[in-house]
């Protein structure tokens, strides 16, 4: 094949990917999965990964390898639905980029070139798992995972530090850095909450004993800053939290940004737990009050999303996470979720049916004979019919 050949077929099958139409497949009466992925490493723009030069690359070999495209914040943006993509390249760093869809569902594009996010302190090694807030300041906020070498173990090659990244923007392409937020313990999967809370901004944080382990950190917490620009935590109230045999026994963290409702505030997180394979990361949700975003007024049992079928496999095996969902004026909710750390998905559901999910699912009563007395009660309900 010629150079141009070439180009000409990989232009073709490129533009099949991006423009594949996607269908809703039944699950549960909670919400829709997609039958495809909406987006992966391939849907990358071809002018990102070769060379396309015919002088320069007569092979038109691949220069930049995409190795994935995942745990994506998500915003409304006018009338099409934007991701902020965690990508990562074949060199293992991850940086972040805007890909839209005008339906939400397919046709997800990214935008020419990646966001130059500025530094703040020791440039990151690795910046990823952004969440976007439209805050009601009038600044839209992403907050993300900042990564770097752990100095104080410099002979361990694998340690590193966990940090809570802020920054700001109006347009998703210019961005303007605050420092990091400043807290006790290392800290990923922070959230900024929409509204003041007390005339203070207000976060869910993920305290946590080291970069990975969560050690005695209780589960996800809520802490009032008085300055974004400074922002410094130093209280944090555990409001959902990890427990023994529960799905949240080794970890868990918000998701993205809560959705405010007339019955209280919907939350979407992930529970990990530990088995033979590894570890494993499902989604949940609970609902905190309208008055109280820190009061919980409901838990459902179990999980709300686990990996099925291809979403098992991937770079890191076994793994569902959310931190981007999108509220539309008229109640349709879509839930964007990446796979095993190396693709993005959506399932679609209502507000009505996502509260209906929380306040009318039984929560986990903690032991297997209160797990068959939940299952009892119902299946008395359907066989008095
Ligand atoms: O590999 C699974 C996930 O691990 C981390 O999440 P957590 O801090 O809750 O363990 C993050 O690195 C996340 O990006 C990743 O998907």
């Amino acid at each position: 094949m010629t150079f141009e050949e070439k180009l000409r077929d990989l232009t073709e099958k490129h533009e099949a990917l991006l423009t594949r139409k996607n269908e809703p497949v039944y699950v549960n009466g909670v919400y829709e999965r997609y039958k495809y992925p909406i987006l992966t490493g391939e849907h990358a723009p071809l002018f990102w990964r070769y060379d396309l030069d015919k002088n320069d690359n007569p092979y038109l070999e691949e220069r930049f390898g995409i190795h994935a495209a995942f745990n994506s914040g998500a915003i409304k943006w006018g009338d099409k639905y934007v991701l902020v993509v965690r990508v990562e390249a074949a060199d293992r760093k991850s940086f972040f980029a805007v890909a839209e869809s005008p339906n939400g569902v397919d046709n997800f594009r990214f935008w020419d070139r990646p966001i130059t996010m500025p530094e703040y302190g020791e440039p990151a090694t690795n910046v990823y798992d952004m969440r976007l807030t439209r805050h009601e300041d009038g600044w839209i906020y992403g907050l993300f995972c900042v990564e770097r070498k752990d100095h104080d173990h410099e002979s361990d090659l694998s340690s590193a530090t966990a940090a809570c990244g802020i920054a700001r923007t109006k347009d998703l392409v210019n961005w303007e850095r605050l420092p990091d937020l400043q807290s006790t313990s290392q800290q990923r999967n922070v959230v900024l909450h929409p509204e003041f809370v007390d005339g203070k901004y207000a976060l869910y944080t993920r305290p946590q004993d080291g970069f990975i382990d969560t050690g005695k950190g209780g589960g996800i917490g809520w802490g009032l800053v008085d300055d974004i620009t400074n922002a410094v935590v130093t209280k944090e109230e555990i409001i959902s939290y990890r427990a023994y045999h529960k799905i949240t026994e080794v970890k868990n963290g918000e998701g993205p940004h809560p959705i405010k409702t007339s019955k209280g505030w919907l939350h979407l997180a992930h529970g990990v737990r530990g088995c033979a394979s590894g570890l494993r990361y499902v989604l949940y949700m609970y609902m905190t009050a309208l008055d109280n975003p820190a009061k919980v007024i409901a838990e459902p049992a179990g999980f709300f999303i686990a990996p099925d079928g291809e979403e098992f496999i991937g770079d890191v095996m076994n793994v569902t996470f959310a931190n981007g969902w999108i509220a539309d004026e008229d109640g349709k909710v879509f839930i964007y979720y990446a796979s095993s750390d190396t693709r993005m998905h959506v399932a679609t559901s209502t507000v009505d049916k996502l509260v209906d999910y929380c306040m009318n699912t039984e929560p986990d009563g903690g032991r297997t004979g209160l797990t068959v007395e939940r299952l009892n009660r119902l299946i008395d309900k359907n066989l008095k019919k």
